[in-house]
């Protein structure tokens, strides 16, 4: 490669949900972009993570990265609209990766969703996710399943988790990525507004600490964000919930896990803005915040998905 000449372009990350998508972008960009649970459906909407890769002749290609929400036969509108947007960028991507949880049978939906995948592109790289998690044979039982169905451009066998095959998967998308100038400069890592990124992490912290059907029934919005004179700055955030029944439930006896969970949203937001965070949380009842099209395109979704 010449030495001036930059390459820069786009993958897209696909898969059912749970499979370790978000964790693996998290690992390749190198810092924490997207969120994580061992909940299903928890990414909503797509989340660019961006490395700069260096060659070791300096040269630089640039990876945009793009998380998306799992796939799965969606039926209530959001879960419509999430899967929706899932799809949306594959056309126009340089590179797709397919990532399968190997922990997991070949499921029914993983088959759907390769086989649109292989409808909209020739060539899909399979990743192997949660390598850390099955005996050697029996993942060479799995590499074979999977070439018995599909002619993949590449596979490769990763823990998204500990890292362990994330850096030839980084290596070869970034000598795959097409000549082109750097999309962004190289010190970003995510094209997320600081304000939905802070809902995001204290999503996650709801996600991790409730139970049921509870996360997948609420959304968060920072509704302020103040800087004070001696730098510290204060978020107010709004939690929505569909039911009054989950009001109590998410506050805990006397406040308590609302306060855990504050703490737990501040210490990250603290950590990726290097700033004192003051975080405000509150829970407020709006019935019907799932038909509210406002709601959507907030986060990039389309609500007639
Ligand atoms: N043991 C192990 N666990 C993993 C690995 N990668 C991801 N996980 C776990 O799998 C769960 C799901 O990870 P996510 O990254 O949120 O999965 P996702 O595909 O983004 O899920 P959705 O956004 O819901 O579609 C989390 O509990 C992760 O910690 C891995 O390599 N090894
Ligand atoms: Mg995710």
């Amino acid at each position: 490669m010449n030495k001036l000449e930059t390459k820069s372009g786009f993958v897209n990350i696909l898969g059912v949900p749970n499979s370790g998508k978000s964790t693996l972008i998290n690992k390749l960009v190198g810092k924490k972009v997207s969120i994580v649970s061992h909940k299903v459906q928890t990414t909503r909407f797509c989340v660019r993570g961006i490395c700069t890769y260096l060659f070791d002749d300096l040269s630089k290609s640039q990876i945009i990265l793009i998380d998306t929400p799992g796939i799965f036969p969606a039926k209530r509108r959001l879960d419509k609209a999430m899967v929706s947007a899932a799809w949306s960028e594959l056309k126009h991507s340089d590179k797709v990766l397919f990532i399968h949880d190997v922990s997991k049978p070949i499921e029914n939906n993983s088959l759907d969703v390769m086989k649109e995948i292989f409808k909209i592109k020739e060539k899909v790289i399979l990743v192997l996710n949660k390598i850390d998690l099955l005996p050697k044979d029996k993942l060479l039982k799995k590499i074979l399943d999977f070439k018995g169905l599909y002619a993949f451009e590449k596979v490769f066998l990763v823990s998204a988790k500990n890292g362990s095959g994330c850096g030839q998967l980084i290596k070869f998308l970034a000598m795959s990525m097409p000549t082109h100038p750097l999309l962004y400069n190289d010190n970003t890592i995510s094209d997320l507004p600081l304000s939905i990124l802070a809902s995001e992490i204290t999503r996650e912290k709801l996600f991790k600490s409730l139970n049921k059907e509870l996360p997948y029934n609420l959304m968060v919005e920072t509704e302020k964000w103040d800087i004070s004179s001696n730098k510290s700055i204060n978020i107010q955030q709004t939690i929505f919930i569909n039911k009054s029944s989950y009001k109590p439930i998410i506050l805990g006896k006397a406040g308590q896990n609302i306060k855990r969970i504050g703490i737990l949203a501040r210490k990250d937001l603290e950590k990726l803005l290097d700033s004192k965070i003051h975080l405000f949380l509150f829970v407020k009842l709006k019935k019907n915040w799932m038909e509210d099209p406002s709601k959507y395109s907030s986060i990039g979704l389309n609500y007639n998905a």
